[in-house]
C-alpha cells in the first residue's frame, strides 16, 4: 500500500513537473508603438528587454483586448469570456467587482498542482472583500481598487498595498517592487509549476518616475519623457523576471504572455502608430495592443498575423497545463495556430461599452464596423489599418451584415449591472441608411500624417520581418 501511495505521489510529481509555468504580464495603458518590437516605434523608445523577449516569442501583430479601458479587459482575461456576459461594460462596472461566484484563472490551475500569485493592480473589486487572495491566488502583492496607485507612496493607509489580505507598509518605486516580488516568487517556486499574474500599473497615470530616469529622455515634452521613463522601468522589471527565469533553469518550460490592458491614451502622450485613436475608443488604437506569447520549449519565435484576443489567454494556458475546464470560454486555445499546425478558422470579435459610453465594434474577417454614439464607420483593415477611410456610406449592405452579427452577439450578453442599456440607441438598424460618416479629428489627421512619415522613414532591420500591421 505504502509503495502504491509512493508511486502515485511520484507519478503525480513527475506529471506536475512536465506542466509549464505560466506567467501573464499585463502592462497598463502601454501604447502600441511604445515598444521596440513595433517597427514604427518612435526613435526615443528604449525597451531592450521587451525587444529581447519579442525575439524569443510569437509576436501577435493583431492582438486585441476585450475592452478599451482597464477593468473590463481584466474581467474578460480572468474569466476567458466576454465580460459583458456578466453585465460588465464599463470601467465603473468591472471595477466595482467581478462576482465572487465566478471561477477565475487561478482557480482552474490550483487543482492541477499550480502555486498561484497575483502582483500589482487588481481593479476587479475595490475593497478587501474582493481580494484576489480570497479567490484562488496563494500569494498576493498589490493594490485592489481604483485604476491607479501612486508609484512612490507605498505606505499610504488610504490606498494600501496588500500582501495577501494584510496591509503592508512598503518603500521603493512600485514598478521595481512588482518586478522584484515576481522574481522572488519564481525563485521560491522553481521546483513546481507556478502561475503568476503580474499586472503592472505602469504606464498608467499618475505620471511619476524617478528623476534620474526621466533625465535620460529628451523629447522636448516633459510628460512624454516621464511616460518613457515609466516604460523604461517596466522594461527593466521584465528584464529582471526574464533573467530570473533563466538563472533558475525554468525559462524553457515557462509559457509567458505579455499584453497591455488597452491602447495607449493619447491625452497622456502615448503613441499607437499606425493605429487610429487610443484608450477609451473602439478604434484599433484603443483595443489592439502589444501582444507576445513566449514558450521556448514549444513555440518557435516569429509572427502571427491572424487576430487573437485577450480572452484566448485563459483557454490557451489551460490547454498548455492539460487542464479541462467545466466552463465554456469565448476565447480559444491558440497554441495550434501559434505553432503553425493549423490555420485559425474565421471568427468574429466584438466590443461594447454600453449605452452610456456609446462605443461598440465588430471585426469579421478584415472588415470592421465601429459605432460611436450612433455614428457608424466601416473599415477594410486589410488596406486601411489606420481606419482613415470610412466606407459606411458606400457599403450599406456590409454595414447591415456586421450590425446584424453584433446584434446577435449582444443578445447573449447580460444587461449592464449598473445603468443604461447594452448599446447606444442606434439610429441605424439593419436595412436603413447609415448615418453620416464620422470625420477624423484634427489630432487623428495629424497622427495619420505622422504615421505616413514614420513609414517612409523606417526601413526594416535586416533581421526583422517586413512591417507588419497587415490586417
Ligand atoms: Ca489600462
Amino acid at each position: 500500500m505504502k509503495l502504491l501511495v509512493f508511486l502515485f505521489a511520484l507519478s503525480a510529481s513527475l506529471y506536475a513537473a512536465d506542466k509549464p509555468n505560466i506567467i501573464v504580464v499585463v502592462a497598463d495603458d502601454l501604447g502600441y508603438a511604445d515598444v521596440l518590437f513595433n517597427q514604427l516605434h518612435p526613435k526615443e523608445i528604449t525597451t531592450p528587454h521587451l525587444d529581447s523577449l519579442a525575439k524569443q516569442s510569437v509576436i501577435c501583430r493583431q492582438g486585441y483586448v476585450s475592452g478599451h479601458v482597464c477593468s473590463p479587459t481584466r474581467a474578460g482575461l480572468m474569466t476567458g469570456r466576454y465580460q459583458q456576459k456578466l453585465g460588465l461594460y464599463t470601467g465603473g462596472e468591472a471595477g466595482s467587482g467581478l462576482l465572487m461566484s465566478e471561477t477565475i484563472f487561478p482557480q482552474y490551475l490550483k487543482p492541477a498542482g499550480y502555486t498561484t500569485a497575483q502582483f500589482g493592480k487588481w481593479h476587479l473589486g475595490p475593497d478587501p472583500a474582493w481580494s484576489p487572495a480570497l479567490r484562488g491566488f496563494d500569494e498576493v502583492f498589490g493594490f485592489l481598487g481604483r485604476g491607479a496607485h501612486d508609484y512612490f507612496k507605498l505606505d499610504d493607509p488610504e490606498d494600501p498595498i496588500y500582501r495577501g489580505t494584510k496591509v503592508v507598509q512598503e518603500k521603493g518605486y512600485l514598478t521595481d517592487r512588482l518586478g522584484e516580488e515576481t522574481a522572488a516568487f519564481i525563485s521560491r517556486n522553481k521546483s513546481k509549476p507556478f502561475f503568476a499574474y503580474l499586472a503592472f500599473n505602469a504606464v498608467h497615470a499618475p505620471l511619476q518616475a524617478p528623476d534620474d530616469e526621466i533625465a535620460k529622455f529628451n523629447t522636448g515634452n516633459k510628460d512624454r519623457d516621464t511616460l518613457l521613463a515609466m516604460g523604461k522601468r517596466l522594461d527593466d522589471a521584465m528584464g529582471k523576471i526574464i533573467a530570473t527565469l533563466k538563472s533558475e533553469g525554468v525559462w524553457e518550460n515557462t509559457l509567458l504572455f505579455f499584453i497591455s490592458d488597452n491602447g495607449g491614451p493619447l491625452a497622456q502622450n502615448a503613441d499607437n502608430t499606425p493605429l487610429r485613436g487610443g484608450k477609451h475608443t473602439d478604434y484599433e488604437g484603443g483595443i489592439r495592443v502589444p501582444f507576445l506569447v513566449c514558450w521556448p520549449a514549444q513555440l518557435k519565435p516569429g509572427e502571427h498575423l491572424s487576430p487573437v484576443i485577450s480572452l484566448d489567454i485563459l483557454p490557451t494556458a489551460l490547454a498548455a497545463a492539460g487542464v479541462t475546464a467545466d466552463q465554456s470560454f469565448d476565447g480559444q486555445n491558440i497554441l495550434p495556430f501559434l505553432r503553425g499546425d493549423t490555420t485559425p478558422p474565421p471568427r468574429d470579435l466584438f466590443w461594447c461599452s454600453g449605452s452610456d459610453e456609446g462605443w461598440w465594434a465588430v471585426r469579421s474577417g478584415d472588415w470592421k464596423l465601429v459605432g460611436e454614439k450612433g455614428q457608424l464607420s466601416l473599415f477594410d483593415l486589410s488596406k486601411d489599418v489606420s481606419e482613415s477611410t470610412n466606407l459606411a456610406t458606400q457599403m450599406p449592405d456590409k454595414v447591415a451584415e456586421l450590425t446584424k452579427r453584433h446584434d446577435a452577439w449582444l443578445a447573449d450578453m447580460a444587461k449592464p449591472v449598473k445603468a443604461g442599456e447594452k448599446r447606444y440607441d442606434m439610429a441605424v438598424k439593419e436595412g436603413t441608411t447609415p448615418t453620416k460618416p464620422k470625420k477624423m479629428t484634427k489630432e487623428e489627421k495629424q497622427k495619420a500624417r505622422d504615421m505616413e512619415r514614420a513609414k517612409k522613414r523606417q526601413s526594416p532591420s535586416p533581421n526583422a520581418t517586413p512591417e507588419v500591421p497587415k490586417s
